[in-house]
């Protein structure tokens, strides 16, 4: 495929957004066409489905009927937007993609990574991301700044989107020990970034690998 594919992984509060933001930005200003996206979302039915899966009111899943929820808006995204923006040459950023399943339902909530495998190979058909960047943080800092988000954002907000951010701190640690876990395994793709510096010197550790990936490609 022509283009490139970024995703941008971590817990909650890790910079994501900031840092989408952040590579946007400059990729324009380089001359890149660039699509920024998010998961669960990025078409219409599949942020319909996040509105489900995320709001405090969206619903009791059960982990089998929650996975099946993310990849039903996984393959509307991979199919309607990921998939033709990287066949016209464009850079697609996505705020969370599959690895998230993998920490959050997989490390997080004990589901069968095996499972989630195979409905990755579904789903997916061999796309996998060139680059994906894991912010690390703990679990404490990272919610701390999520909450202030959150509470920045709540007179504006109908229904809060913290469905995910109200477990306890220990489903928090392990889904940072998973999040390791895939870079780990995926040392070609995963760059794991301290998400506790600045702004400024995540962003240009982020320009500076995707600079040298549009290099190679
Ligand atoms: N989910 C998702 C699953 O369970 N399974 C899945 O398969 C998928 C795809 C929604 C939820 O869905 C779950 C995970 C989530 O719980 P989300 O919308 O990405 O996912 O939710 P969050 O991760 O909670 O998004 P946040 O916006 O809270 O976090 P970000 O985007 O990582 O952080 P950002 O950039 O908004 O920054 C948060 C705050 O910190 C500040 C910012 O200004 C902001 O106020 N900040 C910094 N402060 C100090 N130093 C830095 N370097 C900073 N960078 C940002």
């Amino acid at each position: 495929m022509a283009g490139l594919f970024i995703t941008f992984e971590g817990g909650e509060g890790a910079g994501k957004t900031t840092q989408i933001n952040r590579l946007a930005e400059r990729l324009t200003q380089d001359g890149h066409k660039v699509v920024t996206t998010r998961e669960p979302g990025g078409t219409p039915e599949s942020e319909k489905i996040r509105d489900f899966l995320v709001q405090r009111e969206g619903g009791n899943w059960t982990p089998c009927a929650e996975v099946l929820l993310l990849f039903a808006a996984r393959t509307m995204h991979v199919e309607k937007l990921i998939r033709p923006a990287l066949e016209a040459g464009k850079v697609v950023i996505s705020d969370r993609f599959t690895d998230s399943t993998r920490a959050y339902q997989g490390y997080g909530h004990g589901f069968d990574l095996k499972t989630i495998e195979s409905l990755e190979a579904l789903v997916l058909g061999g796309l996998v991301p060139d680059l994906t960047f894991i912010l690390d943080i703990d679990a404490k800092t990272g919610l701390e700044r999520s909450g202030r988000r959150l509470a920045a954002e709540a007179l504006s907000l109908k229904q809060k989107e913290d469905r995910f951010e109200n477990l306890d701190i220990t489903f928090h640690e392990r889904l940072r020990a998973g999040f390791l876990e895939i870079a780990k395994n995926a040392p070609e793709r995963c760059l794991v970034i301290d998400a506790m510096q600045s702004v400024e010197d995540i962003a240009q550790q982020v320009a500076e690998a995707v600079r040298a990936r549009l290099r190679q490609a």
